[in-house]
């Protein structure tokens, strides 16, 4: 049997997340009887609606953690940036119930043997979940500790056989003003999309994120596929992805193109290279009132610095 079906006093202490210790009632009655998700029937298109907060189970856990105390659940899915919602931190969740994140397409196309069209379940289905604690670190210096469910980037990629002229990989974010309301107004230049270069795609902390706190991905947090690059600042964490292109050249990001001077398109996370308007050196975690040292590649230096050996970081910001 797929899903499981279990009452909240019988859920197996190895499904309990850390957030199980406090996943409030509040939250569990809204759910109804607690339904507990597979992987397998996430994957499978058993999952009738997408309803962020189901549990996911059979989560391995991942590589790379960090020890640091984790962000409350509730930090994490109400201040968000999610400028297709509205440029308020507060409007991702407040305007979350627009969007649909089922059905869902995602195409694969440009330098790929195996190019294609995708409903999202189907994507995803021959990848096993895992669990991997990761810092997201704001340009404009916060940081969270979130514990991603998703699987690496480079296992999707391998899949369609990218080509040798496969150089980079861009992303886009779903165009749709009825589900979207701050793409009615042209703050950026809308779809959103981002990029990496390809030996950053393919680095193995490099993450496809389909849930977090072992449950579905909220949608202010970018339902239901969205990256997690930990070493880079957030905006190249890009959410609600619709579109994976394996291309030539170094993609257009939609940051960069908006304010050249102050957004690249490597966004390495670097105390030593401030943002114009602001100093990237310390950063606030939230919840935190004290800020703190921040750190290159935001901590990730050792997995991470080899990639840009012999690069001036400062010119490519
Ligand atoms: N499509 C899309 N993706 C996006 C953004 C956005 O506005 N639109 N904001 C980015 C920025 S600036 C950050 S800091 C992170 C925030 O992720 P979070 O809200 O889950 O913490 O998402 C990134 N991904
Ligand atoms: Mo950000």
């Amino acid at each position: 049997m797929l899903i499981n079906v279990k009452r909240h006093g019988e859920v197996s202490s190895s499904e309990i997340t850390p957030q199980g210790l406090y996943l409030d009632r509040r939250r569990f009655l809204r759910l109804g009887a607690g339904g507990v998700l597979s992987a397998a029937a996430l994957s499978g298109g058993l999952w009738k609606p997408a309803v962020a907060g189901v549990k996911l189970s059979h989560v391995a856990k991942g590589p790379y953690d960090t020890r640091e105390e984790l962000t409350p659940y509730e930090s994490v899915t109400t201040y968000n940036n999610f400028y297709e919602f509205g440029t308020d931190k507060e409007d991702p969740s407040r305007l979350a119930g627009n969007l649909r994140p089922r059905p869902w397409k995602v195409v694969v196309d440009g330098e790929v043997a195996k190019p294609g069209t995708y409903d999202f379940d189907e994507l995803i289905r021959p990848h096993a979940l895992q669990e991997r604690v990761y810092r997201l670190r704001c340009v404009e210096a916060w940081s969270m500790v979130i514990p991603w469910d998703g699987f690496p980037l480079a296992d999707l990629l391998k899949r369609f056989e990218p080509t040798s002229r496969a150089k980079f990989v861009r992303f886009e974010t779903l165009y749709d003003p009825h589900q979207f309301p701050g793409q009615r107004r042209s703050v950026l230049d809308w779809p959103y999309v981002e990029g990496l270069r390809m030996d950053e795609a393919i680095h193995p902390l490099t993450l496809l994120a389909v849930g977090l706190y072992g449950e579905v991905l909220p949608n202010q947090d970018g339902a239901p596929l969205r990256l997690v690059v930990p070493w880079k600042y957030g905006f190249k964490s890009i959410k609600s992805i619709v579109k994976i292109s394996l291309v030539e050249k170094m993609p257009p990001n939609t940051w960069a193109k908006s304010a050249p001077n102050e957004y690249g398109f490597y966004a390495n996370v670097n105390p030593r290279v401030d943002h114009p308007r602001w100093s990237q050196a310390k950063e606030r975690r939230i919840g935190d009132f004290f800020k703190r040292d921040t750190l290159m590649f935001n901590g990730y230096a050792e997995e991470v610095a080899h990639l840009y050996a012999g690069m001036d970081l400062r010119a490519f910001f």
